[in-house]
């Protein structure tokens, strides 16, 4: 892939958050933000939400707040060894698997040997934060006809 093709703009920073009720509170009622979409994901063991901007505009990046469904969660072992915070942030692309081959050819390592599903359908993977300067990268194909 072209380099002008890998990545169409910042889909969204994660945010781990103790709770989310909580979370959701704060950047609502004291940062001004709104709630644009909630949902919960088993297979990734989060519950999350989508917060954006008065004028969210399609390629604006959104905040993701992400906390744990269960002890077992990814979120859970971030907040016991990091505590709340920048968990992650994602790139949202045409083609999840074309940009994970090209990342890989070039020495990035990704997590998952497919695509998983992620918020409002979307297909995801991430990238090793160890391959990445030590950020957890997520990489977005919305599902189609969506920008969630
Ligand atoms: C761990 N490390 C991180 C990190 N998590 N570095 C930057 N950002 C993070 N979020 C570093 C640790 O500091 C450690 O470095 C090394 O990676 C291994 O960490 P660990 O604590 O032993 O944790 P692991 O290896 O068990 O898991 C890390 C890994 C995991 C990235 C593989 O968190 C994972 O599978 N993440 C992808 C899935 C995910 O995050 N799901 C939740 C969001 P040192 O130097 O101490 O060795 S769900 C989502 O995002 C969906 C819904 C969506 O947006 O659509």
């Amino acid at each position: 892939m072209d380099n002008s093709d890998l990545f169409i703009c910042i889909d969204h920073v994660g945010l781990a958050v103790a709770n989310l009720d909580d979370a959701i509170k704060f950047h609502t009622e004291v940062m001004g933000w709104r709630v644009l979409h909630r949902e919960s994901n088993a297979e990734q063991g989060v519950e999350e939400a989508m917060i954006g901007t008065g004028t969210q505009g399609p390629e604006n990046a959104q905040i993701q707040l992400l906390a744990p469904l269960n002890e077992n969660s990814t979120i859970a072992k971030f907040l016991a060894k990091s505590g709340p915070g920048m968990q992650q942030l994602a790139y949202r692309v045409h083609d999840v698997e074309k940009v994970a081959a090209t990342l890989n050819e070039r020495g990035v390592r990704t997590l998952y040997p497919a695509p998983k599903i992620g918020t409002g359908g979307s297909r995801i993977n991430f990238c090793h934060p160890k391959d990445t300067g030590g950020i957890l990268l997520e990489l977005v194909e919305p599902a189609s006809g969506t920008a969630h």
